[in-house]
C-alpha cells in the first residue's frame, strides 16, 4: 500500500499498513498475524523489553492465577508442544522468559522499536490514516491502529497527603525495580490488599525484621496449590491440547475446568460443604465454579463466602485478626478473586501485624513513615500494592483524536462505549484488543487476546480481500452492545462491589461495569457471527477516503 501523505518527522522507511501499540502478549500475537495477512507493521512499546504484565509486575511472588497449561498460547501446536512450564502456575520470570521465547521464536524484534512511548494518535480524515505520535516527537503514519496497550498497564498511586514527603524507599508492585529489592532487616509497610499484595505479602514477610500491612477492604482468597508441573499433567494436556483448548474457548471465563451445573441453593449443606472443601483443597479460580449461580444469587453467593470466612478463622490464630481479614462488604467473585501461597498463614507470624483501615484510617504518610488516626508506624520502606486506573486509564491518557477530531477521552467520560469491546464509533480503523465492552479481565486473557487478535486480523484481511479500507461501528449498534452490556452485568452480583472493574478505585472515575459478562463462548459466538456476515451487522465499511482519492 502507498502512503499519501507522509508526515514531516516519518521514517521514511517506515510505509506502514498497520501500528500496534503495546508488545505484552496482545501487541505480540498481532503483529504475527499482521505479518501473515501481508500487512507491514511495527509495535511501539514504551518499555525496554517485550512481556507487558510481565515485563513491569516483578513484585516477589507475582505469579498467574490461570494455571500455565491453560494461561498461554494456542496457535502454534509446535509453541504449546514444545515450551515446558516448570510449575502449576508460572512465576513472573518464567512467564517473562516465555514471552522473549515467543518474540525471538516469531522474529518479532525486528520490528518493535522500544522506549517509544506513544503520546497521540490521530485520525487524518483526508488521508483516512492514523498519525502517531511518540514521546520523543517521531510521527508514524498508517492505515490501521492497533491498541495492544493492556487493561491493568497504568499503575495507581493513592492521594495520601504526604506521600512525596516520605524519606525511605517507595515502591509500587506495578513497576518494580528489575534488578529486584533487598527487604533484609527493614520495617516495611504494605499498603492495599489485591491480588498483587496477596501474592507478595508472604515473600516479603519472610525477609523484612518486621511488615505492617494496610487493609482497607478485606479480600477472599483461595489457596493456589501451586507446585512444580507433574510430568503426567502436562502429558495430558499436550496430549490433548487442540481439543482442550476448544473446550476452554467455550467456557464463561475461557478457562477449561469442571463446572458443577446445580444451584448452591439446591443441595443440602453437606454436600455443599463437600463441594466447596473439594475446590478448596484443588485450589485455584475453579472455586467459584463450585455451583453455577454464585454470582447470580446473592444467597447462593453467600454460602460460598461463609465458606471461605470459616477456612481463614480456621487458618489465622488470632480471632480478632481473623475477623478483620474476613469480607464481609462484597460478594465473593465480584472482585477477581484472588489465588494466593500462604497469604492467610502470614498473619499467624510475629513479624507480621495488620492494621485495619477501615477502624483507623491513614491520615498522612510523613517523613519517617505512615500516620493512621490509631497510631504512627516508622518505615524504612512502603509498598503500594494500590492497583491501576484499569481498561480506560491507559487509553485515555494517550491523546486519541477521530474524525473531526473528537477526543476518546471526551466521547469516554461518562464510561466507555464500545461496539463488541472491539472499536469505538467516530474513531475509523481503530482497534482496541480485550477493551471495554469485551469479556477481558473477566477471563483467562490468553484466550481473549487470542480471539481479539484473530477476529482483528480476519476483519483485515477481508477488507483487502474485498477492496476496502476502512471500517468503523455504527453508532446505534454500538449504543444497543452498551445496553446490552449493561443489562447484562445488572443480572448480576459485579455491581455490588466497589472493584476495579466498575471503576470505583478511581476517585472521580465514572461507576459503570466496563467488561463484558455475557461469557467468553457467548461472546465469541457474537463476534464470529458478524464477522461471517461480512462486518454488516453493526459496522459501516468503505474504500476510506485516501484509497479514493488515489483512484
Ligand atoms: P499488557 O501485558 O499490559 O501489555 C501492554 C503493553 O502496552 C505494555 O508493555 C505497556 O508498556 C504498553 N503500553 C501501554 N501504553 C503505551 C503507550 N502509550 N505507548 C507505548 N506502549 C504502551 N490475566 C490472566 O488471565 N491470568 C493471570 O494469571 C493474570 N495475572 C496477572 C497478574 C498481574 C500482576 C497483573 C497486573 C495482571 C494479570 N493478568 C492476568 C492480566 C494481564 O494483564 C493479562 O493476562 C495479559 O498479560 C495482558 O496482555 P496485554 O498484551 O493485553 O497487555
Ligand atoms: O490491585 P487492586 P492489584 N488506601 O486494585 C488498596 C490482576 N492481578 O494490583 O479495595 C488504602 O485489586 C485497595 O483497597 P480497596 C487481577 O486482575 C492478578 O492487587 O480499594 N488502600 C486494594 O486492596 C487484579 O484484580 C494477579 O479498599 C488502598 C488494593 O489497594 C488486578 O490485577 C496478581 C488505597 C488494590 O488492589 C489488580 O490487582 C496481581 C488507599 N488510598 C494482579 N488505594 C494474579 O494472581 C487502593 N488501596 C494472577
Amino acid at each position: 500500500m502507498s502512503d499519501p501523505a507522509t508526515p514531516k518527522n516519518m521514517r521514511p522507511s517506515e510505509n506502514l499498513d498497520a501500528i500496534v501499540v503495546g508488545a505484552g502478549f496482545a501487541g505480540l500475537y498481532m503483529l504475527h498475524r499482521l505479518r501473515g495477512i501481508g500487512l507491514k507493521a511495527i509495535i511501539l512499546e514504551q518499555a525496554a523489553g517485550v512481556g507487558g504484565t510481565w515485563y513491569w509486575n516483578r513484585y516477589p511472588g507475582a505469579r498467574c492465577d490461570v494455571e500455565s497449561m491453560q494461561y498461554s498460547f494456542s496457535f502454534s501446536e509446535e509453541l504449546q508442544q514444545e515450551w515446558q512450564w516448570r510449575e502449576r502456575f508460572a512465576g513472573q520470570p518464567e512467564i517473562l522468559r516465555y514471552a522473549n521465547h515467543v518474540a525471538d521464536r516469531f522474529d518479532l524484534r525486528r520490528d518493535i522499536h522500544f522506549e517509544t512511548p506513544v503520546r497521540a494518535a490521530h485520525f487524518d480524515d483526508a488521508t483516512g490514516r492514523w498519525r502517531i505520535t511518540t514521546a520523543g516527537g517521531e510521527e508514524f503514519s498508517a492505515r490501521y491502529c492497533i491498541m495492544a496497550t493492556g487493561c491493568l498497564s497504568t499503575a495507581r498511586l493513592p492521594d495520601i497527603p504526604g506521600r512525596e514527603s516520605f524519606a525511605g524507599k517507595t515502591y509500587h508492585t506495578g513497576h518494580w525495580p528489575h534488578e529486584g529489592v533487598d527487604f533484609t532487616g527493614q520495617t516495611v509497610g504494605v499498603i492495599g490488599t489485591g491480588s498483587s499484595a496477596i501474592q507478595a505479602i508472604p515473600v516479603i514477610a519472610e525477609q523484612v525484621r518486621q511488615l505492617f500491612v494496610f487493609q482497607r477492604t478485606a479480600n477472599y482468597s483461595i489457596p493456589a496449590r501451586n507446585a512444580p508441573m507433574a510430568p503426567d499433567y502436562e502429558q495430558a494436556w499436550k496430549s490433548a491440547y487442540a481439543e482442550r483448548r476448544t473446550k476452554a474457548r467455550m467456557m464463561r471465563t475461557g478457562i477449561l475446568y469442571p463446572l458443577n451445573d446445580t444451584s448452591a441453593l439446591a443441595v443440602d449443606p453437606a454436600t455443599r460443604e463437600r463441594e466447596y472443601q473439594a475446590r478448596w483443597a484443588a485450589g485455584g479460580l475453579g472455586f467459584m465454579a463450585a455451583f453455577n449461580d454464585l454470582i447470580l444469587d446473592r444467597r447462593a453467593n453467600d454460602t460460598a463466602a461463609e465458606f471461605v470466612r470459616a477456612q481463614i478463622r480456621a487458618i489465622v490464630r488470632d480471632p480478632k485478626v481473623a475477623e478483620i481479614l474476613c469480607p464481609k462488604d462484597h460478594p465473593i467473585g465480584t472482585k477477581r478473586i484472588c489465588a494466593d501461597t500462604n497469604y492467610f498463614a502470614t498473619y499467624n507470624r510475629d513479624n507480621v501485624t495488620l492494621i485495619d483501615l477501615h477502624a483507623t484510617p491513614i491520615t498522612a504518610i510523613t517523613s519517617h513513615g505512615l500516620d493512621t488516626t490509631g497510631a504512627r508506624f516508622t518505615l524504612d520502606s512502603i509498598v503500594f500494592a494500590t492497583g491501576f486506573d484499569a481498561m480506560t486509564g491507559t487509553l485515555t491518557r494517550i491523546d486519541i483524536r477521530g474524525t473531526l477530531g473528537a477526543r476518546l477521552r471526551d466521547k469516554w467520560e461518562a464510561g466507555p462505549r464500545s461496539y463488541l469491546g472491539l472499536m469505538t464509533a467516530g474513531f475509523p480503523n481503530l482497534f482496541l484488543i480485550t477493551g471495554p465492552g469485551s469479556p477481558s479481565v473477566l477471563s483467562n486473557m490468553m484466550v481473549s487476546i487470542e480471539q481479539h487478535v484473530d477476529w482483528i486480523a480476519d476483519c483485515l484481511a477481508f477488507l483487502q480481500r474485498e477492496g476496502l479500507s476502512q471500517i468503523e461501528p455504527r453508532s446505534d449498534a454500538e449504543e444497543a452492545w452498551v445496553a446490552h452490556g449493561n443489562e447484562v452485568a445488572d443480572r448480576t452480583l459485579y455491581p455490588a462491589a466497589n472493584s476495579w472493574y466498575m471503576g470505583a478505585n478511581i476517585p472521580g472515575k465514572p461507576r459503570v461495569f466496563m467488561p463484558y459478562i455475557g461469557g467468553v463462548g457467548v461472546y465469541r459466538e457474537i463476534c464470529d457471527k458478524v464477522a461471517a456476515g461480512g462486518y454488516a451487522d453493526g459496522f459501516l465499511l468503505s474504500a476510506g477516503p485516501a484509497r479514493a482519492a488515489a483512484e
